[in-house]
């Protein structure tokens, strides 16, 4: 924008003001929905409309973000081919970090989880959400430009869209093979472009099991300073 531009301003529209005890009766409701999302690695194959995908997403895209640049790209992978590939990519890459890379410490922190290298959600899942951030952004004239915050505004996209999700009753992994960078050549994206991670998406299985850990108590996780 130039200075000779305007800035304009518009009405807020659309907000909602509520009551404190409708608010209080919200909050409450809110997070008795969201407690009940649990990380699932026992994935079914059913599938899933696109349209619900494609609306989470939308959700995911109304959050906040540095200077507004909105410095996300979504690609939603359902082709099995890619799938192979990009469980195999990640398979290659976390079979360094549990026999080599990670330090004990770390494979002692994951214990309780179950995890291991090999990652079949990655094929079974209807759909994997690579989630990338845009360090730059292009104009037209092909000039770069800077964004800012990129890993928060990433961050909150991606907390949006799992919570979005959860909401539609699909369940969700949040999965890091790391590095990632293979992943920008399969899904065709930019090297400006920083794979952040890879969102696995679809139903649980009927036994599907999860770990027995439990969340920290609002004490733990909050300090008030009235
Ligand atoms: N990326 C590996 C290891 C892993 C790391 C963390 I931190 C986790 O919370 C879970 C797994 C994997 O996906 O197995």
């Amino acid at each position: 924008m130039s200075k000779m531009d305007a800035y304009t301003f518009i009405d807020l529209e659309n907000y909602v003001r509520h009551n404190e005890s409708e608010m209080a009766d919200r909050a409450k409701a809110f997070y008795q929905q969201v407690k009940t999302r649990r990380t699932i690695r026992d994935f079914s194959p059913e599938r899933v409309p696109r349209q619900i995908i494609e609306d989470c997403i939308r959700a995911a895209g109304t959050a906040p973000s540095g200077a507004n640049r909105q410095p996300w790209h979504f690609a939603v992978i359902q082709s099995p081919e890619l799938k192979q590939k990009i469980r195999s990519g990640a398979e290659a890459e976390e079979r360094e970090f549990y026999e080599r890379r990670a330090p004990q410490d770390w494979l002692d922190a994951l214990a309780p989880l179950g995890t291991d290298e090999n990652k079949p959600f990655l094929e079974l899942a209807p759909y994997l959400i690579v989630i990338f951030g845009q360090k730059f952004e292009l104009d037209e004239h092909g000039t770069k430009h800077k964004n800012y915050y990129v890993p928060e505004s990433v961050g909150i996209a991606t907390g949006i869209l799992i919570t979005a999700l959860h909401n539609a009753g699909l369940v969700t992994l949040t999965h890091t093979p790391s590095p990632m960078r293979f992943l920008n050549e399969l899904c065709g994206r930019p090297v400006t472009e920083k794979p952040e991670m890879i969102l696995v998406v679809g139903y649980p299985t009927k036994d599907a099991q999860v770990p027995d850990i439990s969340r920290k108590d609002l004490g733990e996780i909050a300090s008030f300073h009235a």
